[in-house]
């Protein structure tokens, strides 16, 4: 099936599930919404394939020189990325409010609308001058008409509706589960019929892993769990993988099992990850797969409430026993 058939069948299930017209609507829109930035993200993806041709740079002549509102320096496919995102919701038009990891504010669209989107446009670009993987993540939320812009954010991960995130490697992947518990679903872009293609189906993590994924150049700036949890993963000669995309390193701890960490450092406080536009959308595909996502002893990263849109926060997540051994370490520790 296409991602549209796909869509369309879950769509069509949940407006018949429905207690109401209102939520009916909703479902529709929903739908509407996630397929607006799948075609998007196919946009993007030609784009990232295309970075360092001409064509390209006169669109977005390489770095511009201009830092994000997290200080860091941002590569112009970053903004190109933000404005396709930001145009196509607008376009769609159901959104009420559309929140991205490239803007300071919150941005108001639709005051009628009861579904804002935040999504991080393009997570990973300092790996996009060399060619590896980068990707966008996104999450919708379900808020009141006319809600102010903290309602978007001053809230827990678990109020995530559909998730996902498209992965630029190799080939262009959509991982998505559509609506609140929406099963976890991966679709490969065919480019000869410029559709997302149902690939995998039920996506379950694998119960534990091989592979560990984290900057290990920060070890002498964890915690002495961090530290001895990594130093356990090294003695029972499991193997570590980091790419440097969040998307790219848990789309790999998705399918083959183990762990992926950002943790708080002794210059990072809180880890390096926003809560809403990384964190909230990556935990809960992976825990709707049946893995786990904390962010310490037993504080699942879903549970969190962020006071800003651009907050971060420490995560580790993965494999359900994998993820249990950390936290276990973490409760035991004095
Ligand atoms: P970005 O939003 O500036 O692209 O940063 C986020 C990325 C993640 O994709 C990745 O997990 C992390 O930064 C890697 O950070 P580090 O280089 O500190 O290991
Ligand atoms: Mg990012």
């Amino acid at each position: 099936a296409t991602l549209h058939e796909y869509l369309r069948a879950r769509a069509a299930d949940a407006v018949e599930a429905s207690t109401s017209a209102r939520e009916a609507e909703d479902c529709e829109n929903e739908a509407a919404i996630v397929r607006a930035l799948a075609r998007t993200c196919a946009k993007i993806g030609r784009f990232v394939r295309r970075a360092g041709l001409t064509d390209v740079k006169a669109y977005v002549e390489g770095k511009n020189g201009a830092v994000n509102v997290h200080g860091e320096e941002q590569a112009a496919l970053d903004d190109a990325a933000h404005e396709m995102c930001v145009e196509a919701l607008r376009e769609e038009g159901s959104s009420a409010w559309i929140a991205s990891e490239e803007s300071e504010d919150v941005v108001a669209a639709n005051p009628r609308g009861r579904i804002a989107v935040v999504f991080d446009p393009l997570d990973g670009s300092s790996n996009i001058e060399c060619g590896v993987g980068v990707g966008t993540i996104f999450g919708l939320v379900g808020v009141d008409e006319n809600s102010a812009a903290a309602s978007v954010y001053a809230r827990p991960g678990n109020d995530m509706r559909s998730v996902g995130y498209v992965m630029y490697g190799a080939s262009t992947i959509l991982v998505l589960s559509f609506m609140s518990t929406g099963a976890v679903c991966a679709f490969t872009y065919d480019e000869s019929l410029d559709a997302f293609v149902l690939t995998k189906a039920n996506i379950r993590i694998p119960t534990s892993g091989n592979v560990y994924s984290v900057n290990q150049a920060n070890y002498r700036k964890w915690d002495d769990v961090m530290r001895a949890y990594i130093d356990e993963c090294s003695k029972e000669k499991k193997s570590l993988r980091y790419i440097g995309s969040m998307v790219a390193d848990v789309h790999r701890t998705l399918l083959y099992g183990g762990t992926f960490h950002y943790p708080a450092d002794a210059s990072n406080p809180n880890g390096k990850l926003r809560a809403v536009y990384e964190c909230f959308p990556m935990s809960a595909i992976i825990e709707r797969a049946g893995g786990l996502a904390i962010s310490a002893a037993d504080t699942r990263v879903l549970d969190f409430v962020p006071t800003s849109a651009h907050e971060r926060m420490p995560i580790h997540v993965g494999s359900p026993a994998d993820i249990e051994r950390l936290s276990q370490m973490y409760r035991e520790s004095p």
